[in-house]
């Protein structure tokens, strides 16, 4: 169900606390912070205390320019500094988790054990690691949770400021992949309506802009693409080199671009001991279904998977043999 469907539960939350703690993934993402920062917003507006915690100490580039842009800005806390911010009585305290459901991917676990009240507002699939105990807004039709927040602040009447919205918006170029993935009318409704607050398109550039030998590094990797029933692409990396998870999904999402080409499925060392794939899809092709052999996961669109192996060709071969059963 939809998140403007479950405005008043989440409202109801929202006004029985008093002290309000915003936590998404960990990789923070311009999803993730954007959310985050846009229901900070909503919440500062309607008085109350916020708290985003951070624990991490390396961002992304994208995030890394929003954080130092908005320092001052934002009351960011670590794990250990949770609890002196804690209210009193426990029931004035809330915990939203945003842009995630599983609970080994939050920026701090340990936080989970400190609240009693918790929501979820998030677009990925639940799996057995989701948080329980949880007010549930989870809602995996929509292309990012930027444009779930979007339709609440609609939905509660908050006015963002052009700065925010930007950020929201660049939530939202990135998780569609530049509104290519699940794109709807209402995401490009939400654009629209951040746009109308203020949010520049230049400046959702200038944050999605990437560092140029990463690029290189990862432009690598498409030099040994396989392509499957003329339709679906597979490349593996070097074994010589360690790619960031990221890195691998980007690469699963450029090669998404080209002509034919309705899934990809990108191989890599990500680890000594570890292989990762990240996969897409256009939607006619169930990328969770074929992840699941490695224990991976996902939905439709995109998924991926981390496999303890340190052979490459290992996976590779594995992979190929599914799909290709797949294709049959
Ligand atoms: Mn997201």
């Amino acid at each position: 169900m939809g998140i403007v469907e479950n405005k008043k539960q989440i409202m109801r939350e929202i006004r029985k606390a008093k002290n309000i703690f915003l936590m998404a993934h960990k990789n923070l993402d311009l999803d993730a912070l954007g959310s985050t920062i846009g229901l900070y917003e909503i919440l500062s507006k309607k008085n109350k205390n916020c708290f985003i915690i951070i624990e991490e100490k390396k961002y992304e580039l994208g995030v890394e320019k929003v954080l130092k842009e908005l320092t001052g800005c934002l009351n960011i806390v670590k794990e250990e500094e949770i609890e002196k911010n804690l209210h009193k009585n426990k029931k004035k305290n809330l915990l939203i988790i945003c842009d995630t459901n599983k609970k080994e991917l939050v920026q701090s676990e340990d936080a989970l054990k400190l609240f009693s009240n918790k929501m979820i507002i998030d677009h990925h699939n639940k799996g057995t690691t989701t948080i329980k105990n949880t007010v549930e807004i989870i809602d995996t039709e929509v292309s990012s949770t930027c444009e779930m927040i979007v339709n609440l602040l609609e939905a509660y009447e908050v006015e963002l400021d052009p700065y925010y919205s930007t950020v929201l918006l660049a939530g939202i170029v990135l998780d569609t992949n530049n509104f290519t993935l699940k794109t709807t009318q209402e995401t490009y409704y939400c654009a629209y309506y951040l746009s109308c607050l203020g949010a520049s398109a230049q400046k959702v550039q200038y944050l999605l802009k990437q560092d140029i030998n990463e690029y290189i590094e990862r432009e690598k990797m498409l030099t040994n693409i396989e392509i499957i029933d003329n339709k679906i692409a597979i490349t593996k990396a070097t074994p010589y080199t360690i790619y960031r998870r990221e890195d691998i999904a980007k690469t699963a999402d450029t090669l998404l671009y080209f002509n034919n080409i309705e899934a990809s499925f990108v191989i890599s060392k990500i680890s000594k001991t570890q292989i990762g794939i990240s996969a897409r899809s256009l939607g006619n092709f169930d990328i969770n279904k074929i992840l699941s052999n490695f224990n991976g996961g996902g939905d439709t669109y995109h998924g991926a998977a981390v496999v303890n192996e340190d052979k490459i060709s290992k996976v590779h071969d594995k992979l190929k043999e599914i799909i290709e059963e797949e294709v049959k």
